[in-house]
């Protein structure tokens, strides 16, 4: 099913209108007003999907519940947070929302250091590069990093940077088993399948430890805890920003074993080391095969939602970068028209 990410009453686009794009018909979305490590509560949940299906679409993701930096950082609070994790989670399977795309990324999300890099036809895109990335000044908070959203004082983002200077990698992971053993069992019983998103990008920035980079990073998250509920999000973009990434062969050995729950379809052109644009979403385009990843994604068995991801700012158009209707809605054409022609040719 090709559905399309939705940040709810605020966003500017309306249900009505991505109702119109063709191929869409199941809606990514999340509650936003929800304090990171509050439970997500039932009537909440249940309300934006009655919103999405009075629109004629189904609430096929949520996108995301964000992780406490507590339980990545391996506190003694986490307990209660995992426990509050759980009930959002059980909240999500009573609601009926299959699939929960999260991601254990410590401090910052997907991270960028250009939102608006202008491309040959006029177009702009998101636009990463290592050394720009370099040059950001964190003694600010998170004042210069580019969109980002959650917005950190001086003194609030030093006190977490600090804090993460005794978690490396190992410790990362044992604070990630920690969670999945606690969050999957309950994930199974609620008929939710947890999907985990790579890092974006797919490597250590800000001397912050990444762990989910990779293909084998991505089989080693799914055997923490080997049940299907513990799957994984599938970000095309995200993975191969790192060349070494072989996307069709992480798709078979993963959709080989049912665990790939959610797909997400961007395409970027890698600039240099550590160093990417975003780029409209057919293959000649960028780096990345699409009708070679949506082909493995068909020939191991993939049912699931699959999204158009970041989109250009094209036509005039000026909203959150990345997530404006048009680009993103051409995406969706051009995946349902790529899947049309992968499953009945
Ligand atoms: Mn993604």
């Amino acid at each position: 099913m090709i559905t399309f990410r939705w940040f709810g009453p605020r966003d500017p686009i309306p249900l009505a209108h991505i109702r119109q794009i063709p191929a869409v018909r199941g809606i990514v979305g999340a509650l936003f007003d929800i304090p990171v490590g509050e439970p997500w509560p039932l009537n909440r949940i249940a309300a934006l999907r009655e919103d999405v299906e009075r629109h004629g679409m189904s609430l096929a993701v949520i996108e995301s519940i964000p992780v406490h930096e507590d339980i990545k950082l391996g506190r003694s609070t986490r307990s209660r947070l995992v426990d509050n994790y759980c009930e959002s989670v059980r909240n999500l399977g009573s609601a009926g929302v299959p699939v929960l795309c999260y991601n254990f990324m410590p401090v910052f999300d997907w991270t960028r250091t250009e939102l608006a890099r202008r491309l040959d036809d006029g177009s702009t895109a998101l636009a990463y590069d290592d050394a720009a990335l370099a040059k950001i000044d964190l003694s600010r908070g998170t004042a210069d990093l580019p969109g980002w959203a959650t917005a950190y004082s001086a003194d609030e983002l030093g006190k977490l940077l600090d804090a993460y200077r005794s978690v490396n990698e190992d410790k990362l992971w044992e604070n990630l088993a920690y969670f999945l053993e606690r969050v999957v069992p309950v994930a199974a019983s609620s008929g939710v399948r947890l999907a985990l998103h790579p890092d974006d990008p797919p490597w250590s920035i800000f001397g912050l430890p990444r762990i989910v980079t990779s293909g084998a990073a991505l089989e080693r998250v799914t055997s923490l805890v080997d049940d299907p509920a513990n799957g994984i999000t599938f970000c095309a973009g995200s993975l191969a920003a790192d060349a070494s990434n072989d996307l069709t062969a992480i798709v078979r050995r993963l959709g080989a074993k049912g665990r790939i729950h959610f797909a997400h379809c961007r395409n970027i052109k890698r600039t240099g080391a550590r160093s990417f644009q975003e780029t409209a979403h057919p293959s000649e385009f960028g780096d990345i095969d699409m009708r070679a990843v949506l082909g493995a994604l068909h020939d191991t068995d993939f049912a699931g939602p699959i999204r158009s991801d970041h989109g250009r700012m094209i036509w005039g158009e000026t909203g959150q970068p990345g997530y404006g209707l048009h680009d993103r809605a051409l995406g969706a054409m051009y995946l349902h028209g790529l899947w049309e022609g992968i499953t009945r040719g």
